[in-house]
């Protein structure tokens, strides 16, 4: 059973990835409104991944004998004056998704809560993963600087990318 105060916490943190789920679904439409197809379909498998995430954590406050409580989500930007910016924007918001899990993962060792803490190490792991992916199309658009084919390349090898599997799953 977690206690109160991770049950809260656990809460911000769905609203956290509900919030990711939220950007990311900005920046497809964004880069939809913008005839980037490819950059779109990356970013609305994205979207996909973090409502799984969201959902994780929904599962296991629920097995571990919490309430889920949702709170109202922010609203996230619009539009970005470029991909490079999207994805500057994105590498940002994932090192605070990193910095949430970890102080998640100091609150369960505080309360000796070993459940909560094997529970995150899969976050952890993950959060390695979505800062990786994010800063490896970051550098590739910083290569390729602000040249119409360059982003057409990119657009096309993003637009690859298959939508994440059902919540709960082993989602990359
Ligand atoms: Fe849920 O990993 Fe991104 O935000």
């Amino acid at each position: 059973m977690i206690s109160k105060k991770m049950e809260k916490a656990l809460n911000k943190q769905i609203n956290l990835e509900l919030y990711s789920a939220y950007i990311y679904a900005a920046m497809a439409a964004d880069f939809d409104a913008k005839n980037l197809p490819g950059f779109a379909q990356w970013m609305k498998a994205q979207t996909q991944e973090e409502v799984a995430h969201a959902m994780k954590f929904y599962g296991y406050v629920n097995e571990a004998g919490g309430r889920v409580v949702l709170d109202a989500i922010e609203k996230p930007p619009a539009s970005y004056a470029s991909p490079l910016k999207a994805f500057e924007a994105s590498l940002k918001h994932e090192r605070v998704v990193t910095k949430s899990i970890y102080h998640l993962v100091d609150l369960a060792k505080e309360e000796s809560d070993h459940a909560t803490s094997v529970f995150l190490q899969w976050y952890v792991a993950e959060q390695v993963e979505e800062e990786a992916h994010a800063d490896a199309i970051l550098q590739r658009l910083k290569m390729v600087g602000e040249a119409g084919h360059g982003i057409l390349m990119i657009d096309r090898e993003l637009g690859q990318r298959q939508s994440a599997p059902a919540p709960g799953g082993e989602e990359d």
